[in-house]
């Protein structure tokens, strides 16, 4: 394939702007034709909403998943909970759901689990084909039942970025209840090493891999991500002007 997936949505997006006539009128085409919305309308339109993620063969996997951003939280609370092997690790789900969960990884392992080996592609210009075991987020958010205003997920991670602030990351509905988007606790059959994210990380496989929030805490379902960290929905697109979404 000559042209990605990627190149070709991001060359329409050029043509359309170029010849639509509201596009000329800077507000409309800020609203409509940002890359960012058109590249995630293009996505949703062209392709089926549940499309899959490429999925490979065992022997596509790569030897060494490598770490990237944190590879270590290294904070005293994290430290105690690695200590005990996460025996006192709870994730919680909150915010906009009537029932809020607080689950032990033990809890975790005796939902039902999906399998993927999938490709993760870093905008820092490296991929690596992974084997991820872990639950459906679907099956967390039923469980919490979801309010009528939740439009988003937002996850909590355990590494302080400086200053006292957690790496975090959001995904709306139509992601969150993908069927790949699992809570991972296991990479090539083996926990989740502490370098990728242990014990536990998202998985949300059509986006970048920066969207891949590794060490959660916190699962929190918000009506609009204007409330968390600066407003643009994640560490990196809050410091980095990185699109939010980031589809692959
Ligand atoms: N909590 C947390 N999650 C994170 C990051 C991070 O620094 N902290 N880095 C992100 C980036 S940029 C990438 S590419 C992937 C790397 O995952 P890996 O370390 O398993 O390769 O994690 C993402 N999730
Ligand atoms: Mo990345």
């Amino acid at each position: 394939m000559i042209l990605t997936r990627r190149t070709l949505l991001l060359g329409a997006t050029a043509t359309l702007a170029g010849c639509d006539r509201i596009a000329r009128q800077p507000l409309a085409r800020d609203i409509l034709f940002s890359a960012d919305n058109f590249h995630q309308w293009a996505q949703r339109t062209i392709m089926a909403r549940d499309a899959l993620a490429q999925e490979f063969r065992p022997e596509q996997i790569s030897p060494l998943f490598r770490a990237n951003g944190t590879a270590n939280p290294n904070t005293p609370a994290y430290k105690a909970l690695w200590r005990s092997g996460f025996a006192d690790w709870r994730l919680r789900v909150d915010g906009l759901v009537a029932r809020p969960l607080s689950l032990s990884l033990s809890q975790l392992h005796a939902l039902p689990h999906r399998e993927q080996i999938t490709r993760h592609d870093c905008v820092e210009g490296w991929s690596a084909i992974g084997k991820w075991r872990g639950v459906p987020l679907k099956l967390l958010l039923d469980g919490a039942g979801l309010r009528d205003r939740a439009r988003y997920i937002v996850f909590h991670c355990a590494d302080d970025m400086g200053g006292g602030t957690a790496y975090y990351e959001s995904i709306d509905l139509i992601d969150a209840f993908h069927p790949q988007t699992i809570l991972a606790f296991a990479l090539n059959d083996r926990p989740l090493s502490v370098a990728n994210g242990a014990p536990l990380r998202l998985r949300v496989e059509r986006q970048l891999g920066y969207k891949q929030a590794k060490y959660l805490m916190r699962i929190e379902a918000v009506e609009s991500l204007l409330s968390i960290g600066r407003g643009k929905g994640g560490f990196w697109e809050d410091r980095a002007n990185y699109d939010w979404y980031a589809g692959i």
